[in-house]
């Protein structure tokens, strides 16, 4: 079917024609509604009218950046790797991921399971839950998606494969390499100007280029490494959440990047709700249950990672026998600290960004108080500076823990 922008009404009509939603609502006396609070796309809320409960979700790219307007083209083929990068998610680990009811490439849209009792992660931190299960379900979802996609555990040929799927995503991999590692740094017309003119921190952050020149090299790593298949914009605001149950959606940013890339990405904004908190609502407990969740994320996801790496004899990289068994154990233990010492490198170019940059965060650039805003964004850059000329010597968790507190 030819490409066209769906709206509200003909959204019913689309669909009345795929067979498997119409058995999911058994009828299609239906109605929907835009929800789609995000920069890029449009999301719709497909609900049954005599059974309102059972819905599914509706979203599709269109060939322009949503926030902006059709002025901004961006080619909706981003949609094809949002729903390559679902079903590969799904066929690793389905417990994180919606179920997909059906997706077409042409049409450049996905339809799939409405999160009913769930919120987007961002405003439950904000309104200050506690999410017990989180650490856990999210370190096994980052563990697996990394180590299941990468040479550590896929021949070379299907490592390849995994590449030339992924691989030419490559409007999203340029708007990352502008609107993380580069404009949020540097006089830009898409920052926010009304915030940097004037204003000495900004100044300070263009023109310090010991800081810069750190971004660079993590910039050069997202560019050319392709260790694992990337969420590629994991934070917050693509994890949907309850107490008991943890879904990442919105992978529409995926492709073959460096491992540390989302573990960096979660770090960042849990450090930025860190930063509200204490700013904004001075919750001291608060803060420090999410210090307690940063560190157990790390150390779990690291822990699982390696057990996956135990199970795992044969792959792209290893043929069981090369290494003995000492000198095997101590590559491993290098391996991962180097993951988490990128992680680190990347979480401070994701917080930096969100403080002049296009795309704030409601944490920090959400701060209606302007001194409190100000002061939000000074601690947010400290944190990130330290966090990226740092990375390289990180041992654990501790010591990222220990950046984070001593910068207030
Ligand atoms: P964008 O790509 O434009 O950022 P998202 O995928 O983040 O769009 O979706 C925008 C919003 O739609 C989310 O913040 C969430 O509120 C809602 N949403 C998206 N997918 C689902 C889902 N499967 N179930 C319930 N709500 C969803
Ligand atoms: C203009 S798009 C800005 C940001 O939104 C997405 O969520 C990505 O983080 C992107 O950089
Ligand atoms: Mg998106």
């Amino acid at each position: 079917m030819e490409y066209k922008e769906l709206n509200r009404e003909s959204v019913l009509n689309y669909l009345k024609d795929i067979k498997k939603v119409m058995d999911y609502f058994g009828g299609d006396d239906l109605s929907a509604v835009e929800i789609g609070d995000g920069n890029l796309n449009y999301v719709y809320k497909i609900s049954s009218i005599k059974n309102p409960k059972k819905a599914l979700i509706l979203k599709q790219a269109v060939p322009y950046l949503r926030c902006v307007g059709e002025e901004f083209p961006l080619g909706r083929e981003r949609m094809t790797y949002e729903i390559r990068a679902l079903q590969k998610f799904y066929s690793i680990f389905p417990n994180f991921i919606p179920v997909v009811y059906y997706a077409s490439e042409d049409m450049s849209l996905v339809v799939m399971e409405f999160l009913d009792n769930h919120i987007i992660m961002r405003k439950g931190l904000i309104n200050r839950v506690i999410y017990e299960n989180f650490s856990e379900h999210i370190s096994t979802y980052m563990a697996a998606m990394l180590f299941y996609t990468s040479s550590l555990s896929l021949s070379s040929s299907e490592k390849r494969e995994l590449i030339d799927k992924f691989n030419g995503n490559t409007e999203l991999c340029k708007l990352t390499e502008d609107l993380v590692f580069s404009f949020p740094f540097m006089e830009h017309e898409t920052n926010d100007n009304e915030n940097v003119k004037d204003n000495p921190d900004a100044k300070k952050l263009f023109s310090d280029m010991e800081f810069k020149e750190k971004v660079l090299e993590l910039k050069y790593k997202f560019m050319t490494q392709n260790d694992a298949l990337l969420h590629g914009d994991l934070h917050t605001g693509s994890i949907m959440i309850n107490e008991n149950e943890t879904y990442v959606i919105d992978p529409e940013f995926a492709f073959v990047g460096p491992f540390g890339f989302d573990v960096g990405a979660l770090l960042a904004n849990l450090v930025n709700n860190y930063i509200h908190h204490s700013i904004v609502t001075h919750d001291e407990m608060y803060q420090e249950w999410l210090l307690k969740i940063i560190k157990e994320f790390l150390e779990k996801f690291s822990e699982k990672f390696l057990n996956f790496w135990q199970k795992t004899h044969n792959s792209g990289l290893l043929v069981d026998g090369y290494l003995d068994d000492i000198t095997l154990q101590n590559y491993k233990n290098k391996f991962i600290k180097n993951i988490l010492r990128d992680s680190v490198g990347y979480a401070g170019c994701k917080m930096a960004r969100r403080v002049y940059g296009v795309a704030g965060v409601e944490e920090i650039r959400g701060i209606k108080d302007k001194t409190l805003r100000a002061k939000a964004e000074a601690l947010a850059l400290k944190i990130a500076r330290e966090f990226v000329l740092k990375h390289e010597k990180i041992e654990n968790a501790d010591e990222i823990l220990e950046i984070i507190k001593s910068a207030r």
